[in-house]
């Protein structure tokens, strides 16, 4: 369970050669990662998720653009926006999100821990809080 900010390596812009971010296993995240997905082409204000996991883990990073990201966890609600590319979030297991698009055609790419399964998946948030009070001591 939980929610960890971090920080993506970036060799700053030089010249006219653009900057790199990178991150990698074991240095930056504890999972390997099974699955990359990417959502383009939203208007501002659009807001998806509303759903949470019960076993996958995901890094989230938006390297174009400003997504304003709201998770619930057992600590209580937090924002986060993503507002550069070096910025990004992991999410473990029983994190309930949105997603909301500040910016028309911000990127949200997402490196996850497994392939996908609906199964996975909890999308009503009473179930979220029931699923959450149930693995409180996981
Ligand atoms: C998440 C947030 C950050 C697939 O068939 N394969 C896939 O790999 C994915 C990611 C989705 N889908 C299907 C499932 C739905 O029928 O694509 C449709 C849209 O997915 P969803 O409504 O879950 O999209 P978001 O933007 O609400 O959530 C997505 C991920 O699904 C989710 O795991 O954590 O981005």
């Amino acid at each position: 369970m939980g929610i960890r900010l971090i920080n993506i390596k970036t060799i700053p812009a030089s010249k006219n050669l653009g900057q790199m971010s990178f991150f990698e296993f074991q240095d930056d995240i504890d999972f390997l990662i099974k699955r990359i997905y990417y959502i383009t082409n939203v208007q501002a204000g659009c807001v998806r998720g509303f759903h949470a996991h019960k076993e996958l883990k995901q890094i989230l990073f938006c390297p174009y653009g400003n997504i304003e990201l709201t998770l619930e966890d057992q600590d209580g609600i937090q924002t986060i926006v993503l507002d550069d590319p070096s910025k990004a979030v992991v999410l473990y297991p029983c994190v309930w999100r949105k997603m909301k698009w500040l910016v028309s055609d911000s990127v949200l790419c997402v490196a996850a821990s497994d392939c996908y399964s609906e199964s996975d998946y909890i999308r009503n948030y009473d179930n979220f809080l029931k699923y959450l009070r149930e693995h409180d001591e996981d």
